[in-house]
C-alpha cells in the first residue's frame, strides 16, 4: 500500500544559475510530486555545514558547503505517494553518470558534486530537513 508523504528537495546553485528552474519543478510534478511550498533563498555558510552535516568529515564538506553557498537555491516541499522514495528515484544516483536514464541527474548533472538536485533520503531526513526551512509543514495533508 502506498503512503502519502512530503519530502524535502532542492534545486542546487548549478541547476538555478543554468535557468532551470522551471523544467526541474514541470519533472517534479509530472511524475505526482506536488510543489507544496517552495522558496528561492542563498545559504549562509553555517546552514549550510548544519544541513550536510553527515558529510562533515568527508573529504568534500567544505568544497559542498563552498558550492551550495555559491549561488541561488530554490527549497521545496514534495508531496506525493511514497514521495521520499519516489523522489529518490526521478533524481537518480548523486554520481550523474551512474545516473538512470532520463533522471534529473542524468539529465541536468554537471558532476558528482554540481549534481542538480537533492532530496531527503529517509522519513526522519525529510521531517529534518522540512522543519529546517518550513517550519510545520512536515506533515502531508490531503486533498
Ligand atoms: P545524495 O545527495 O545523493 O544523497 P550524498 O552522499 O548524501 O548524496 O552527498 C550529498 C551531496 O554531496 C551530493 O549530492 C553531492 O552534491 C556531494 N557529494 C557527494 N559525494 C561527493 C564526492 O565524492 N565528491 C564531491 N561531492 C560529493
Ligand atoms: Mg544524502
Amino acid at each position: 500500500m502506498s503512503q502519502l508523504q512530503r519530502t524535502f528537495s532542492i534545486i542546487k546553485p548549478d541547476a538555478v544559475m543554468r535557468g532551470l528552474t522551471e523544467t526541474i519543478q514541470k519533472h517534479l510534478e509530472g511524475e505526482g510530486l506536488r510543489i507544496v511550498a517552495q522558496k528561492k533563498i542563498t545559504l549562509e555558510a553555517s546552514v549550510a555545514e548544519q544541513f550536510y552535516a553527515e558529510h562533515v568529515d568527508r573529504p568534500f564538506f567544505r568544497d559542498l558547503v563552498g558550492y551550495m553557498t555559491s549561488g541561488e537555491i530554490v527549497v521545496q516541499v514534495l508531496q506525493g505517494d511514497d514521495a521520499i522514495a519516489h523522489h529518490r528515484q526521478v533524481m537518480g544516483a548523486t554520481n550523474p553518470e551512474e545516473a538512470d536514464p532520463g533522471t534529473l541527474r542524468a539529465l541536468y548533472g554537471e558532476s558528482r558534486e554540481r549534481n542538480s538536485v537533492h532530496g531527503s533520503d529517509s522519513p526522519e531526513a525529510a521531517r529534518r530537513e522540512i522543519e529546517m526551512f518550513f517550519p510545520g509543514e512536515a506533515a502531508p495533508q490531503s486533498a
